[in-house]
């Protein structure tokens, strides 16, 4: 997301046909009102202010060992990590690493961690926007969160049973995964992703002009983690989403002008949403009816212009979020640079395939809801959510309204308008991605908190707030301060993610280590031994607390030593560390686990090594020394 004052600079009247002209307020005036905002709207008694106040408490109020009633999954934005929250309580849970380097796990450190991310390491950072949970059915099943990396150009996939991130995949021949959203009927087969910028083709220096330039939208396979096709597009590509019939998704475009200065992407009053008919193009590519790009196998179909796999329906004006109603009935785009969202009927899709109907003709509602909608969720009884970027609030209306009104009957859509916390962008509500929506919770991701919580330096943390939904009023119950920068999150119910107590001796995560412990003839579950290959020395311990199996091991300066540790403890929450003193080496090995990681060892000398997850009374005494000898 841009800055407010960029957002707001130069920006053009809105000029879409049958819109008030409505001029966007300047960044000056625009810095008053989001800090009056702060203050509330309406006038409350001193009595009633406390009473409500009261009540938001005992809403989000969980006690003392009470367990919260959703799965809050956070992104980490650019800081490059999944959260874990319980919701209402907003209480973190955990953290997953995935694009970053974490030093209480070892995440970037051990092997099991770099089978992941690649052993060359390419990347120390990330940049994720969208978490989102497969489904079955148009439900969430709890296997998978995937996530993706704008600014490697990545997508990951977490495991939620253990809660780490097994499987990372670099997508070829484009730059910048931002949208990313799953096929949702008959399951997640596909992960759905936008490639957000466009780059010359092929992108090797020979051409730096923007004809030969395009993006791509990507699906990969959710369970090989493979990139199964690409989709040449006009334009570029922002969010996406996809239906409830496995047959279509959606992306918005911000940029059919295909500039490269902020000016440009402003030009056009209409962008557009592109709507892709997943199963022609997968029909396509099983057909073999593709082209391949440079050393990548990927299957690649060309979507632009009027092709079979796409339709371009155009909306007013540099449209951000797209969302599916959780009736499965809509694409809603919404119009940052225009106050309206765009409403696309999906089961006119058929029809607009076939060249039955025009583009606009899929247009239902274009309701005006207020400056800078970015994003839009769903109550499942009808209504939806709309963030306004530049006035600092949620506008709840109603969608079957909204209808009525485009269609010319005198209603009024808007529900209601509540002041957040400020220039929100994502917002979410419980389960709103699936069939399943509850319309209880709904959380609000401010960019900004500047007065809301204690000053902490120029940097300020982010403001998530919780809002009661149930009502027919919304009801803000709780500021939460939030790191850098969670685009998005979502909400599940606690009954819908299993998850494992303690490892399985046959996971898969650490197999690697299982087979070279095979090789080296090792039992892992048992064995304290050092096998030495040339100038690689392998040194398998095992762990009970609070004891290494092994207490002393030598090596030589310079050999490349990798330590496996298996914990033999069956105890629920007992997790050991593996800290090496002045080697850079740090790992988590919970119960049941093998954890392993490859270093050199150091000048000659003693370097103690110890336990560094608390996990005994006699946690400190759990430790042991590496002995380094002269080359
Ligand atoms: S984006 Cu950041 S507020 Cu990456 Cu989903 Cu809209
Ligand atoms: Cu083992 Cu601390
Ligand atoms: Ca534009």
């Amino acid at each position: 997301m841009k800055k407010r004052d960029d957002l707001t600079k130069d920006t053009p009247e809105v000029s879409e046909g049958g819109l008030s002209r409505r001029r966007f307020m300047g960044a000056a005036a625009l810095a008053g009102v989001a800090g009056a905002t702060g203050l509330g709207t309406s006038v409350m008694s001193r009595e009633a202010w406390a009473a409500a106040a009261e009540e938001a408490r005992n809403k989000v109020h969980v006690g003392p060992g009470e367990l919260d009633e959703y799965y809050g999954f956070w992104s980490g934005g650019h800081q490059g990590e999944v959260r874990v929250l319980g919701v209402p309580s907003m209480r973190e849970l955990m953290r997953i690493p995935v694009f970053n380097i974490d030093s209480a796990t070892g995440w970037g450190i051990t092997n099991e961690s770099k089978d992941v991310l690649g052993h060359d390491n390419e990347y120390l950072n990330g940049d994720c926007h969208h978490p989102h949970i497969s489904m079955t059915d148009g439900r969430y099943d709890g296997k998978y969160l995937f996530i993706n990396d704008k600014a490697n150009t990545r997508v990951a996939r977490i495991r939620l049973d253990i809660m780490k991130t097994d499987k990372i995949t670099h997508i070829p021949n484009v730059q910048a995964i931002h949208g990313l959203r799953l096929q949702k009927v008959p399951k997640t087969n596909y992960v759905f992703c936008n490639a957000e910028f466009v780059i010359p083709q092929p992108n090797d220096g020979s051409e730096f002009s923007l004809d030969q330039s395009y993006t791509m939208f990507n699906a990969i396979d959710a369970e090989t983690m493979e990139v199964a096709w690409q989709v040449i597009v006009d334009g570029n590509l922002d969010n996406t989403d996809a239906d409830y019939t496995g047959k279509y998704a959606a992306s918005t475009c911000y940029n059919s002008e295909r500039a490269v200065d902020l000016a440009g992407t402003m030009r056009n009053d209409r962008d557009w949403v592109v709507v892709f008919n997943v199963e022609r193009i997968a029909a396509a590519v099983k057909a073999g009816n593709f082209k391949t790009i440079g050393d990548s196998k990927v299957p690649v179909v060309d979507g632009r212009g009027k092709s079979e796999f796409t339709r371009y329906i155009p909306v007013p004006k540099n449209p951000h979020g797209l969302n599916t109603s959780p009736d499965g009935k809509y694409f809603i785009a919404n119009g940052k640079l225009s106050p309206t969202a765009s409403v696309i009927a999906i089961d006119k899709l058929d029809d607009l395939f076939d060249d039955k109907i025009e583009l606009r003709d899929t247009i239902v509602a274009e309701p005006e809801l207020g400056l800078g909608p970015l994003h839009t969720t769903f109550d499942g009884r009808g209504n939806a959510y709309t963030t306004l970027f530049i006035d600092s609030q949620v506008c709840k209306w109603n969608i079957a309204d909204a209808i009525k009104h485009y269609n010319g009957e005198k209603v009024n859509y808007i529900r209601q308008k509540l002041d957040v916390h400020y220039q929100p962008g994502h917002n979410h509500a419980s389960l709103t991605e699936s069939r399943d929506a509850d319309g209880k919770w709904l959380v609000v991701l401010s960019k900004f908190s500047k007065d809301r919580f204690l000053p902490v330096g120029p940097l300020h943390p982010e403001n998530d707030q919780l809002i009661d939904i149930s009502g027919e009023e919304m009801k803000l119950v709780h500021d939460g301060p939030t790191f850098a920068e969670p685009h998005d999150c979502i909400l599940v119910r606690r009954d819908q993610i299993k998850t494992k107590k303690i490892y399985d001796r046959d996971d898969p995560y650490f197999a690697s280590a299982r087979a070279q412990a095979a090789e080296d003839g090792v039992t892992l579950e048992s064995d304290n031994k050092i096998i030495r290959d040339g100038k690689k020395v392998r040194v398998y311990m095992t762990s009970v607390a609070p004891q290494y199996g092994m207490t002393e091991f030598k090596v030589k300066e310079g050999d490349e030593v990798t330590v496996y540790v298996t914990n033999l403890d069956m105890v629920e929450d007992v997790t050991h560390g593996f800290c090496m003193v002045n080697h850079g080496v740090s790992m988590e090995i919970s119960p049941q686990q093998t954890s392993s990681v490859t270093f050199t060892a150091g000048k000659p000398g003693v370097y103690w090594y110890y336990c560094n997850w608390f996990c005994h009374a006699l946690h400190m005494e759990m430790g042991g020394r590496m002995l380094v000898e002269k080359a």
